[in-house]
């Protein structure tokens, strides 16, 4: 239920703190998520080292947003480094972008995550205006699952409903945008991501094992776990 969000906090020795961290919390979490700031930090080669004993889910969070060919390559790259899991936009649309790498990723054996709402307020700007297209766009190409807002519970019930419960939502926002660990799980979502209120605390493993009590908790009110 709880995906980390490994984004270094500063810019030196981010290859051993992302290994620390993963030893830390590697056998809590569902998986781990990377992006552009530990890419920037760690480098591909560092990313492989900071992994090279974990066979766990292994999300590229790059927010994919490209022409296909180009996000297909991209993906070649990622899977070679170890990861076997992506997220894409899903505003870029299915004819010569989606489509395309949904092909990719499906022959490479790697997961497709497409963001359907963000967990800022400006996503209702635009992102959110396309909400029930960009569901209907996910579950047409099969994607493994969709990103919506822990900090909006609301929206996140509302893509379980239009996704049925054969998607897999992946809900960012908790802790320090200010969601509650176990509210976007009771919403419907399936892994709640949390990146700093773990990994800038002083002991990583405490806090993550906080969170999980805490899903726990709300998960046995809301859904009537035993
Ligand atoms: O809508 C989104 N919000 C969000 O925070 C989509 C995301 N992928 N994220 C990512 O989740 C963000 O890039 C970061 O890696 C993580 C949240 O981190 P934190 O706020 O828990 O530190």
């Amino acid at each position: 239920m709880l995906i980390v969000a490994l984004d270094p906090l500063r810019r030196r020795g981010v290859v051993s703190w992302g290994r620390e961290v993963v030893g830390e919390v590697g056998d809590l979490a569902a998986g781990f998520k990377i992006g552009i700031p530990l890419l920037i930090g760690a480098g591909i080669d560092g990313c492989k080292k900071i992994f090279c004993s974990y066979s766990g889910l292994l999300i590229a969070d790059l927010k994919l947003a490209d022409i296909g060919d180009v996000m297909a390559s991209t993906v070649g790259g990622l899977s070679e480094a170890g990861v076997n899991a992506v997220i894409a936009h899903a505003f870029v649309g299915r004819s010569g972008a989606l489509d395309r790498l949904a092909e990719e990723c499906e022959k490479l054996g790697v997961k497709l995550v497409l963001v359907v709402s963000m967990s800022h307020t400006g996503s209702e700007e635009f992102i959110d205006k396309h909400l029930e297209e960009f569901v209907e766009l996910a579950l047409s190409l099969n994607a493994w699952g969709v990103v919506a807002p822990a900090t909006r519970p609301k929206v996140v019930r509302r893509v379980r409903e239009l996704g049925g419960g054969g998607i897999k939502i992946l809900s960012p926002g908790v802790g320090v945008q200010g969601a509650q660990p176990g509210t976007a799980i009771c919403a419907g979502a399936d892994y709640e991501i949390v990146g700093r209120a773990i990994t800038a605390s002083s002991n990583p493993r405490a806090e993550a094992l906080r969170v999980l009590s805490e899903q726990e908790g709300r998960a046995r009110e809301c859904l009537g776990f035993q």
